[in-house]
């Protein structure tokens, strides 16, 4: 699969994409990112990029020309153009997995108060948004695409990493996990989990995974009285243990 990133800041994407488990797909040919410098699309002396919006307002956009010579000296047949705003679709591992079997994404990252809507309407594919919040620029909405959608392109996480796929897709949060040591700073690991009693343990699990999905999505449990009745017979049972 092949990112092509287009930014006025190239390096800030660099710097995020090229370490870790994207860095180390990157390295073994799983992935190809290009990183293209908008500035190098401009025509002028002073390699300026930004305008005022007709109508008055606060704020610049970025003038429609050098976002529309590098989008096309850059797209291929293929490409699906995607720009990240806080005004697109959210993002969901739902989208995330359908563009994951693209070949060719191309990723408009915008500044000051975006791009001109000629450009939107014309030359976009697609505008989504990582959330509900401003940034000062759409490098990290990139960056965190990317790596949601390379995570999910085959080799790219070890046969240990890649356990985690999906987790998101389905229905309730996950558990909470504990590692070694059995007792820190005076903490104990849940006696339940060193029973060694796999029934339980499942149970137990599943008692933690509704008992967080409700206190921090209820969202996603809204009129699922089956959970919720579950999650109450499960705190009952799990309630009059001995801590
Ligand atoms: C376009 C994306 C880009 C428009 C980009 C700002 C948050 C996100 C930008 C604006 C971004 C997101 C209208 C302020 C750059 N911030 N939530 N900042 N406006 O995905």
């Amino acid at each position: 699969m092949v990112f092509k990133l287009i930014s006025i800041f190239p390096e800030m994407l660099e710097n995020i994409l090229s370490v870790s488990i994207i860095g180390r797909a990157v390295k073994k040919g799983l992935l190809e990112i290009n990183y293209v410098n908008l500035r190098d699309y401009t025509e002028d002396k002073h390699k300026k990029v930004d305008d005022y919006p007709f109508g008055g307002g606060p704020g610049m956009l970025l003038k429609p020309e050098p976002v529309f010579r590098a989008i096309m000296d850059n797209k291929i047949v293929d490409t699906r153009v995607i720009y990240m705003s806080p005004k697109g679709k959210p993002l969901n591992q739902q989208l995330v997995e359908e563009l994951s079997n693209e070949k060719d994404l191309m990723i408009i990252a915008g500044h000051y108060e975006g791009l001109d809507q000629r450009i939107i309407d014309h030359y976009i594919d697609e505008v989504i948004s990582i959330g509900d919040y401003v940034l000062t620029g759409g490098e990290l909405p990139a960056a965190i695409l990317v790596d949601a959608v390379g995570r999910l392109i085959p080799g790219v996480l070890s046969n240990e990493e890649s356990g985690m796929i999906e987790s998101h897709s389905d229905i309730l949060l996950e558990h909470p996990q504990y590692t070694r040591p059995r007792e820190f700073n005076g903490i104990e690991v849940p006696d339940v989990l060193l029973s060694g009693n796999h029934q339980r343990i499942l149970k137990w699990q599943r008692f933690k995974s509704l008992e967080t999905t409700i206190n921090n999505r209820p969202d996603l449990i809204n009129d699922k009285s089956d959970l919720i009745n579950e999650y109450f017979q499960l705190k009952a049972y799990f309630g009059q243990d001995i801590k």
